[in-house]
């Protein structure tokens, strides 16, 4: 008996940094995916006690209850505002913000954009699904051309709305910018390239070089109303011609960490 004990190996368990909580997130829902390689990246880098989160509204308003990390709640779009402050006061904290395509490239356009552009020593995690996923399917920023939400019901004319604001390749245009890339969660090879994008991130700001910013193109199964699989195969067809993935902003120093 005890030899067999001996013999037993974890090779999978909830990371630290992530508590026992049940999300509300819906079967298939990349926010879910996200929030746990983030989880490993805080436990890898030893950072539990130094890290502090920063909800949005969106899906992940709830990301306070989900993470064992200190966190603060923003009002739509504000995150950056908030992460700069408590960064400032707290220069030995590691803080990030964690927001929606709704929350981040809508009301809080302006609040990213000068974040970015002063330099901010923080990192964002910018979870882009072309919808307003919480409030029930509407039209965001990011909302494809021709696609349909329920606000714009004979698809999204971007005669009347404009077209669809591509996040990484506006933010790597600013000076403050270090790290600035998109990647994806549809497939493990991609979910290792995140976490790897995740864990750079952090390392980033922990170096003290400057914003950091990942984008994860993501799904709404639920508001796209498609299963889990035939949404990742719609990120795949539709999302990524739109929205490709790679480095858009590397800067000096970031290779070596
Ligand atoms: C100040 C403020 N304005 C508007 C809202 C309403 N609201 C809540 S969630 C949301 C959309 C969020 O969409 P997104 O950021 O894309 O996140 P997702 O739900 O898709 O994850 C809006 C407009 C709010 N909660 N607070
Ligand atoms: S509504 Fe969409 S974004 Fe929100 S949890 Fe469900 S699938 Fe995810």
């Amino acid at each position: 008996m005890v030899e067999a004990e001996k013999q037993e190996r974890i090779v999978f368990s909830r990371p630290k940094a992530l508590t026992d909580t049940t999300t509300h997130y819906c079967p298939g829902c990349i926010h879910g995916i996200v929030h746990r390689l983030i989880a490993e990246a805080i436990d890898e880098l030893g950072i539990q006690d130094r890290t502090i989160g920063i909800a949005p509204v969106g899906c992940s308003v709830l990301a306070y209850h989900y993470f064992d990390v200190d966190f603060a709640e923003a009002a739509h779009g504000r995150a950056p505002a908030m992460a700069t402050g408590l960064k400032r006061v707290q220069p030995d904290k590691i803080v990030f913000t964690y927001q929606g395509d709704g929350d981040l490239a809508a009301i809080g356009t302006n609040e990213i954009i000068h974040a970015v552009n002063r330099g901010e020593n923080i990192t964002t995690f910018f979870i882009n699904n072309a919808i307003y996923g919480m409030t029930g399917g509407q039209m965001a920023p990011t909302t494809l051309p021709g696609q349909v939400t329920t606000s714009t019901p004979f698809g999204r004319d971007v005669r009347a709305a404009g077209y669809p604001l591509r996040v990484c390749e506006l933010m790597a245009t600013l000076a403050g910018a270090a790290y600035v890339v998109r990647r994806t969660a549809i497939n493990p090879r991609e979910i290792r390239r995140l976490k790897k994008a995740i864990v750079t991130a952090f390392k980033v700001q922990m170096a003290g070089l400057g914003y950091s910013l990942v984008e994860v193109v993501s799904n709404c199964p639920t508001n796209w109303g498609m299963t889990p699989i035939e949404s990742l195969e719609w990120l795949e067809k539709n999302m990524l011609p739109y929205y490709p993935l790679g480095d858009f902003k590397v800067a000096e120093g970031v290779e070596n960490l």
